[in-house]
């Protein structure tokens, strides 16, 4: 009997070179899709924010109203009472996802202001408020997303201690290659074409980024486990998207979406996945693939109509970030305070709703999911369709 246990006591007690291998095998980074139960994520930063360039992938998809605006305050800090106000709106959104029992980390308040130059072109940096535009978390993986702005060029750095830690704690870490964003990888007239125009043209193969080079924002992805969506849009080009159907493999199976939408730039607030069987839509953003969700069983909301006031500025983005919530598990939701009707939506659905004001943090461009960057989920990787 002492020689059994003796031979199972071996058997079980791993050497060092097993121990260390177990080590390595464990990732702080581990996220499959939109839904499970959140453990630990990145919550962006306005601090040091800087209004970008009035450059042609601005132009692009600021509204014209704030044309004047960007052109007077491009390279300085955005106004300071707004983004003291952002700034407060977020840190009671990191407490509350403390308060649920989530680790919130941030990225470093990096400065923007500095002019860069490379042999291509020059410009300032902008922000790191919105991690889940650079950073995409494909289970254990950190791809640091081969952005399209030049304002965003070196976003990145701002990241760089967090993506270290993570990978020297056992997360995989890649950096596709950087785009060189000459002229060449833009189709500047796009900014001067009506909605119409530019919808006839996205029908026409033809966008505002070219397919000179790969260019891709995390934003543009949505992930269902096994299955990823992505739609081409201002910022990520189909030369982007075939790198990550390459670099991902035969593992998962990424699937191009098509909306009715003349300014695409980020897929987070016209679908949404909410859940396994349940996903939101923009009903002013038509999805020319919804038939694949609804073949596969799944239900399709329709989202509540936004209430951003009209005359509150939205410098970047649009109203229906009302839609861009932030899953903390199957069940709960964060979703904005203001935003009575989609409250109501949600609670319909039987998901409680955690609520944070964010109103002010909208401004700069995002709301909850763009805002955050889930970096660990429970869960594994499944299939659901
Ligand atoms: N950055 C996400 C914004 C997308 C939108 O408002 O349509």
């Amino acid at each position: 009997a002492v020689s059994q246990v003796g031979s199972r006591l071996e058997s079980t007690t791993p050497t060092a070179f097993q121990v260390k291998e177990q080590v390595a095998k464990t990732s702080p980074v581990s996220s499959y899709n939109e839904w499970d139960r959140l453990e630990e994520v990145v919550v962006g930063r306005v601090e040091n924010a800087v209004v970008p360039p009035f450059s042609p992938e601005l132009k692009v998809s600021a509204n014209e109203k704030h044309w004047d605006f960007f052109r007077d305050n491009q390279g300085r800090p955005w106004p300071k009472e707004h983004t003291e106000k952002a700034i407060a709106e977020v840190e009671e959104v990191c407490n509350i996802l403390t308060q649920e029992g989530i680790v919130v980390r941030r990225p470093d308040a990096i400065d923007f202001t500095e002019e860069y130059k490379t042999p291509d072109f020059s410009s300032t940096g902008m922000y790191c408020a919105m991690p889940r535009d650079i950073l995409l978390i494909v289970g254990e993986e950190i791809i640091e997303c081969p952005m399209a702005w030049r304002s965003r060029f070196f976003e990145y750095r701002a990241y760089r201690e967090l993506i270290k830690e993570y990978f020297k704690a056992g997360a995989k870490w890649t950096t596709p290659p950087k785009p060189l964003m000459s002229d060449k990888l833009y189709n500047e007239d796009v900014m001067d074409l009506s909605d119409e125009e530019r919808s006839l043209q996205h029908h026409q193969g033809r966008h505002f980024t070219t397919e000179f080079e790969p260019c891709f924002d995390a934003a543009d992805f949505v992930r269902a486990g096994k299955d990823i969506f992505v739609q081409r849009s201002q910022v990520t080009n189909i030369f982007g998207i075939d790198w990550m159907d390459r670099h991902l493999g035969d593992e998962y199976n990424i699937h191009l979406l098509t909306f009715d939408d003349p300014r695409p730039m980020h897929i987070d607030a016209t679908l949404m996945l909410i859940r396994p069987g349940l996903v939101l839509v923009n009903p002013c953003r038509g999805c020319q693939q919804i038939d694949f969700f609804k073949k596969a069983g799944w239900d399709i909301v329709e989202t509540a109509s936004p209430l951003m006031p009209a005359d509150h500025p939205l410098w970047l983005g649009s109203q229906w970030l009302s839609m861009n919530v932030l899953m903390l598990d199957h069940d709960r939701v964060m979703v904005d305070a203001n935003e009575l009707p989609t409250i109501q939506m949600f609670e319909k659905l039987g998901i409680k709703t955690v609520k944070a004001s964010m109103r002010y943090a909208n401004s700069y461009g995002g709301g909850f999911h763009c805002w955050t960057s889930d970096i660990r989920r429970s869960g594994t990787l499944q299939s659901y369709f």
